[in-house]
């Protein structure tokens, strides 16, 4: 089972509100169905969720004026890229079941607390491909907050187990200053817990490479190895998933 995040910044145009890459979207999702590989696949959010998340406030609770608004907006917009992931998905053959983390999943002062793993493991047993995705969710201390995709990568991998994670990301890997000078390789393989120094990120609403790699840790803690690779360059993503060498970085799993 391999556990593949599509980031928000690979299947939308992050710099425009509401725009999808439907090209990338289309050959991401036929990489995955001709690699014949049983996946579990996450989905971030892009410019479909980050712009209106930080307008409404919505990763520190209600306390926005307009936050029901907020919330109803973004669960939906998040429903139109996910619905968009999916028909891509069936245009390649692949039969996939979607679980929006905000109908199941419980956050505690921004921790994702409760996730039905067995879900996912159940459409996965009966060879269907579950598809979650970053979300406005219910948060027992802030009302709600943001759940990343990479909180539900994170909590999936350590409760099923999982051995293999995928980040497809709009860059080569993981680079230690950002941005990363013209041509430069990215860091090839990181071991868990390794200290990086980054000299300067990019931040959006659910933090940035800093918080990234923290919660890889969090992923390669439990011995699953994590690779972060450039899925704006064709046949990137296929050759990790058919377990090739691939330009990107390598975080090994330790225990
Ligand atoms: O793009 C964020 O998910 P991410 C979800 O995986 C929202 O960080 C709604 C902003």
């Amino acid at each position: 089972m391999i556990l593949v995040k599509l980031g928000g910044s690979v299947i939308t145009d992050k710099s425009k509100p509401m725009t999808p890459r439907m090209d990338v979207i289309a050959r991401l999702t036929q990489e995955i169905a001709d690699s014949g590989q049983q996946c579990l696949i996450i989905h971030g959010a892009g410019s479909f969720g980050h712009i209106k998340a930080k307008q409404y406030c919505l990763k520190d609770g209600t306390s926005h004026p307009e936050y029901k608004q907020g919330i109803d907006e973004v669960q939906m917009d998040m429903r139109k890229l996910n619905t968009m992931v999916v028909d891509a998905f069936h245009a390649a053959g692949m039969p996939v079941a979607s679980i929006p983390a905000g109908a199941i999943s419980v956050f505690e002062d921004g921790e994702l607390v409760e996730l039905p793993a067995n879900i996912f493991k159940h459409y996965f047993d009966i060879g269907i491909t579950p598809i979650s995705f970053g979300d406005v969710v219910v948060d027992r201390t802030r009302g709600v907050c943001i759940c990343s995709g990479d909180d539900i990568m994170t909590y999936l991998a350590k409760e099923l187990d999982i051995k293999k994670c995928i980040f497809v990301t709009s860059e080569d890997g993981i680079f230690s200053h950002y941005p990363p000078d013209e041509g430069e390789s990215p860091i090839p393989e990181i071991q868990h817990g390794q200290d990086i120094s980054f000299t300067s990120m990019n931040t959006d609403v659910t933090g940035g490479m800093e918080r990234k790699l923290e919660l890889i840790f969090n992923i390669t803690s439990t011995g699953c190895d994590v690779t972060v690779l450039n899925g704006l360059v064709p046949g990137r993503l296929r050759q990790a998933l058919d377990g090739e060498e691939v330009i990107g970085t390598r975080v090994r799993g330790g225990i």
